[in-house]
Parts: structure tokens; sequence; C-alpha cells
């Protein structure tokens, strides 16, 4: 088995959906599978991402620690769902670059391409911008250049190259917790330049679905079904009370990451969980990465920005769901 095939049925972390419940995802019933204070230096964990990697399983963690400094922390687990935290949060040496300068990093994402995990996150560098590093075995890690100008943010990697080029997800943003935001597509041959730029998602009009109607950012790793990419995206609606962030799902076409599908035009998922409702930003549901055997998905998504959940489905519902209530422009 490579690392990036699906995961054999047994070893998905999993909960079969509770009685009464018809919606798409479900959430564990251990949630938060990891809490704020999980490692000796934490403020909170959340919107981290988990691949599947030596018989089990890697992640890459945002721990804000207790001056709220943000930066990210390698993980392991033999199930998923148990993990341990790196106390120590990851060093990164030169990779394709010596200026691996970064004020913060946060949000990250983690790809299995070809031979090696490739990372991305939120780098601070005269503002936020996208990150990018790899490494073999989660021990060493290398830093490249950031992909963008400032600003952006939720940079996601494909996990093939289409037509000899690495593609990447992202959204253009501002300095601050941006009012806006689209999602777009960029080709790199190399990892180190990127461009033909294109636009992917734009945010909904307001009566057309209103959660996601702000702004919209790639979450998890796209997979392949036989409908083609499936991504877990966020959506945000600015409400009396500030931000909400939801969960959506797109379907992107397979030969052309560019070309949206289907959308959903109901949230699989938003803040409704005490923990989801609660925490250091009041709903927050952030999705930053799928496990999938083919036929099920476990979801890992941040709450409230400040533990680290997981919600279930079955990817042929999931698919039906969104091609149901698809939203389309
Ligand atoms: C975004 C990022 C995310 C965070 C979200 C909600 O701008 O900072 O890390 O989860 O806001 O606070």
């Amino acid at each position: 088995m490579t690392p990036h095939s699906p995961l054999s049925p047994h070893s998905m972390p999993w909960e079969d959906r509770p009685t009464g419940c018809n919606t798409p995802l479900w959430r564990f019933s251990r949630n938060p599978i990891i809490d704020r204070y999980h490692i000796p230096s934490s403020n909170s964990i959340f919107n981290s991402a988990v691949v599947p990697f030596d018989g089990g399983f890697a992640g890459v963690f945002r721990c804000d620690n207790k001056a709220v400094q943000m930066n990210i922390f390698a993980g392991f687990s033999k199930d998923g769902i148990n993990w341990d935290i790196n106390h120590e949060p990851i060093v990164f040496k030169p990779g394709n670059t010596d200026m691996i300068d970064s004020d913060y990093k946060y949000d990250p994402r983690v790809t299995w391409i070809e031979d090696r995990y490739w990372i991305t996150w939120c780098n601070g560098y005269n503002g936020p911008t996208i990150g990018i590093g790899y490494t073999f075995d989660f021990k060493e890690f290398f830093q490249c250049e950031n992909a963008f100008l400032p600003f952006n943010r939720n940079g996601v990697l494909f996990p093939q190259k289409f037509d000899g080029k690495f593609a990447m997800l992202s959204r253009p943003s501002d300095n601050g917790h941006t009012p806006f935001g689209d999602i777009f597509i960029s080709f790199s041959p190399d990892m180190k330049f990127w461009g033909e730029h294109r636009c992917v998602m734009k945010v909904t009009p307001f009566e057309e679905s209103a959660w996601q109607c702000l702004k919209i950012g790639a979450g998890s790793v796209p997979f392949l079904t036989d409908d083609g990419w499936l991504m877990f995206y966020h959506g945000v609606i600015r409400t009396c009370n500030g931000y909400r962030y939801s969960l959506g799902a797109a379907i992107l076409d397979k030969d052309n990451p560019a070309k949206v599908l289907y959308r959903s035009r109901d949230y699989l998922l938003a803040p409704a969980a005490p923990y989801e409702l609660v925490g250091d930003v009041p709903n927050v549901g952030f999705p930053c990465a799928a496990l999938t055997d083919g036929e099920r998905v476990a979801i890992y998504y941040g709450a409230a920005d400040t533990t680290v959940c997981m919600a279930f489905g079955y990817v042929n519902e999931i698919i039906n769901f969104v091609k149901e209530n698809s939203y389309t422009e």
C-alpha cells in the first residue's frame, strides 16, 4: 500500500451513524479528540491535518501556546484518534531556498504527492501567505519558498500533478480577519514558482446560501471519487455576533480541477455542538483533513479555534447530498 492509497477498511478511524441521525455527516461521540491542553505549552490545538503514515497516522497540528504564538507541531497515532503530539514545534531546514523566515505558522494541511509528504500552512512573512514544506518521515522537515505574495491563506495541494504541474487551491485575503474571499487554483512545475491563477469558487449570494456568503476557503486535501475530486471547505457568514464557520463540500472535475461540478447549497455541518459554540472563537467548524477507505470518510476539523474534532460519513451519501442540494451560479 502506498501512503496515498485509500486506507484499508479496518484501519479507518470510524464510528457508525447514531440512531435517528439522517444528516450526511455525524459527529464523533468522543469529540473533541484533542483537548486544548493536550501538550504542556498549549492554549489551544485546532485546525490540524492528518495522513496515513507508517501503518498508523501522522499529523501536523496547530498548537497556539500560552503566549498565543501560533506554530505547527508533528504528532503520531496508531488509530487516528488517540494522539501523541511532540512538545516542541517543527523546526524546518532550508528546502528549495534559504529564505525560510516565518513570524508564525498556522492552519496546516498535509498532502502525499509522489514520494513525500508536502505541508502547506499560513506562514507569517510580512503578513499571512502560504508556506510550503516537505518531509519524508515527520522527523526532518524542509521549508520551501512561500507560494504567493502576502496576503493569502488556506493553501491546499492536490495529491497528484496535472499535465506535469503541482496544483494548489488558495484564498487571497487581507492582513486581518478578512471580510471577503474566493477560492483560486494555481499551478507550479517545481513547487517554487506558481502561476496560471484561476478562480475556482466564489462566495454565494446571501439569498441563495447565506452560510457561505462572506468568504470560503479550501479545507481538506481533495480525494478522487467516481464523480470527481471531493473536497470539504469552510464557508463563512457575518452575523451580528461575528463570523460563523460551517463545513460544505464541492466536487471538482477529475481532469480540470478548476471546474466545479457540484457544490453544496446546504452546509454539511454547522456549529451546533457545545464544543463548536463555545471556545476562544465561538461558532467555528474548520475542516483541514479527510481520511477515506473509498467508501467512508473521517473528517478532522477545528472546533471554536480551541480543539480538534472528527465527523464521519459515507462517500456516496455525501456525493448524492451535494448533487441533490447543489448551488449553481
Ligand atoms: C481564520 C483563521 C483560522 C480560524 C478562523 C476562525 O481567519 O485564523 O485559523 O479558525 O479565522 O477564527
